[in-house]
């Protein structure tokens, strides 16, 4: 186990945060779509989007999306490529003329969410499209940056920043670990 540097406290106050900050730049809820990058991603989205419930009673239509088969740096074999999905259960999402919020884990590279927004734009045409992300660990390779971060990890090519959320490892907690 690495140093925990964000615990479930910690954790929560940053996602609450985070959905107050959405809120005031949206100017209200309206026409919000919550998309989370799996996996972990989804989870944060799932959270921010109850706490939009409880703080401002509206249902917020909360997607999945798996950018794989949309990544530059790695090699697919097509057979295997997962198909995308942007889907709350069984439904489509509709992103057209939607303010779409991107959550992912951790913000590394960029590439990640690069492949988002391609897949994004494939599916229509958003009116805006902003990222929130829980941790920022910096190393950018394109121009990319979150408009909502959870917090800032500096952190060495050789480290990983560990994610843990309640819904899958059992426990909420952020460490960071040597590879
Ligand atoms: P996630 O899908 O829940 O976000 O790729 C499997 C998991 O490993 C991912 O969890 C991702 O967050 C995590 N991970 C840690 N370091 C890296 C990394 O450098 N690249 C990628 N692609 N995943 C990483
Ligand atoms: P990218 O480099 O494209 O920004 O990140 C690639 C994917 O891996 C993203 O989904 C991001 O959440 C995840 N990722 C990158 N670095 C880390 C890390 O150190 N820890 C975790 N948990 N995920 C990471
Ligand atoms: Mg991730």
């Amino acid at each position: 186990m690495g140093k925990v540097i964000i615990d479930k406290m910690a954790m929560q106050r940053a996602l609450t945060r985070i959905t107050y900050e959405i809120i005031e730049k949206n100017k209200g809820i309206d026409n919000l779509v919550i998309i989370g990058i799996k996996t972990r991603g989804v989870y944060l989205a799932k959270r921010i989007a109850n706490r939009l419930q409880k703080l401002e009673n509206v249902e917020v239509p909360v997607g999945a999306l798996d950018v794989t088969k949309y990544r530059d740096d790695i090699e697919h074999d097509s057979a295997k490529e997962t198909p995308t999905v942007v889907a709350s259960g069984e439904d489509r999402v509709s992103v057209e003329g939607k303010n779409v919020i991107l959550v992912d884990d951790v913000l590394f590279t960029g590439r990640t969410i690069n492949a988002a927004l391609s897949a994004i734009t494939e599916l229509g045409r958003p009116n805006s499209i902003r990222l929130a992300v829980l941790v920022d660990r910096g190393h950018r390779e394109l121009p990319i940056r979150a408009d909502f971060v959870g917090k800032n990890i500096p952190s060495a090519q050789n480290e990983k920043i560990k994610v843990s959320v309640q819904e899958i490892d059992k426990r909420d907690a952020v460490e960071i670990v040597n590879k």
